[in-house]
């Protein structure tokens, strides 16, 4: 199946390199706490180096994703149809969303049965399963260390008050490996706008994105124009989600983002560890960074409910103004 996308639409959509634009954040540096804040401001995105995870666990599960996804498509779709959890071709959630993406999604949780992996996978189970775990936890510290990098920028105290989300035993934090396979052979002018991901933005507090060197992913400015992604094997890039523009009160911004098949003969493969609270949490602005009778801009909800309301909605669809409070002045 080919997904174009509205061609009358095409000319809005042209997209710049976002070599020069978009913030690199080494984490070891002193200042990182300040350029944190400025790119969650700013863009919503930023990448990060010095992150401490060895390239060798990523490499690992890597390989195990490009062996899952070699498999024939008959063997795969044992794995599915994802609940939301399994194996999913094409079909993104449940409401009638398609891309030009295979995919895997898991939960974080340690105790996650594979048994729909198993007669898939058989005895390489153990590797995929090793892999993934050794992977979730050096990705799950670096998260912890952003956000408490994060929170001390914004001079939130105590600096765990983000990260005891991604911590708690209830986390509802998720992850996805997707796989987009090479555009099938089509006219170039046809190729040029087939979409992997069709633009939304993550619901959760902040995702943690790696790929391998293929380009495709694209985030959204404040004018509205899309920025290319330059891709970078050894770093992750991050972006700030509705839970965080919520608990910031509007002050980050959850950047929208999309992924578009080029041109490559290869995969683009990527893995994202989309950081969630636990489903009982109250996502709302911390009171630290409201100033005196400052209004909160959203009504209170869980996140429970947040969730049930983002799996309701089509991809593109702007799920948080269902929360907004109408102000009347
Ligand atoms: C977008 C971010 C994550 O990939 C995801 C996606 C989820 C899914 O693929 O099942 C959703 C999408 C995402 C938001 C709206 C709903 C749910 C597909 C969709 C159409 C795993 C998530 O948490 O929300």
């Amino acid at each position: 199946m080919v997904v174009l996308t509205n061609p009358s639409s095409i000319p809005e959509q042209l997209s710049s390199s976002g070599a020069d634009v978009i913030p690199v954040i080494d984490l070891s540096n002193p200042d990182a706490k300040t350029l944190l804040v400025k790119a969650c401001e700013e863009l919503g995105f930023f990448k990060v180096v010095g992150h401490g995870v060895p390239f060798e666990i990523i490499s690992r599960l890597e390989t195990e994703a490009n062996k899952f996804f070699s498999l024939p498509l008959f063997q795969k779709e044992k794995a599915g149809p994802p609940d939301p959890f399994g194996y999913g071709n094409r079909s993104l959630g449940p409401n009638g969303d398609v891309g030009w993406i295979e995919y895997l999604m898991f939960t974080t949780n340690p105790d996650f049965h594979y048994h729909k992996f198993e007669s898939v996978l058989g005895e390489n189970l153990i590797t995929f399963r090793s892999a993934l775990s050794d992977y979730l936890s050096a990705v799950k510290r670096m998260a912890c260390e952003i956000l408490e990098v994060l929170a001390d920028g914004l001079k939130i105290q105590p600096r765990n008050t983000l990260s005891k989300m991604l911590m708690d035993k209830d986390s509802d934090s998720v992850f996805r490996l997707n796989h987009y396979p090479p555009a099938p052979a089509a006219p170039a002018a046809v190729k040029k706008e087939l979409i992997g991901f069709g633009e939304h933005t993550d619901p959760q507090i902040i995702s943690v994105l790696r790929s391998n060197n293929i380009c495709g992913l694209e985030i959204s400015s404040k004018d509205g124009s899309w920025i290319s992604v330059p891709p970078d094997q050894c770093s992750f890039f991050i972006n700030v989600g509705d839970s965080l523009q919520v608990m910031t009160n509007g002050r980050f911004k959850s950047v929208k983002h999309r992924v578009l098949i080029g041109n490559s003969k290869k995969s683009r493969v990527s893995m994202v560890y989309f950081v969630g609270p636990p489903l009982s949490e109250k996502i709302a602005p911390l009171p630290w960074l409201m100033k005196e009778e400052q209004d909160s801009l959203y009504n209170e909800f869980t996140w429970f409910e947040y969730k049930t309301s983002a799996y309701k909605s089509r991809l593109a669809d702007n799920r948080l103004c269902l929360f907004e409070k109408i102000i009347i002045i």
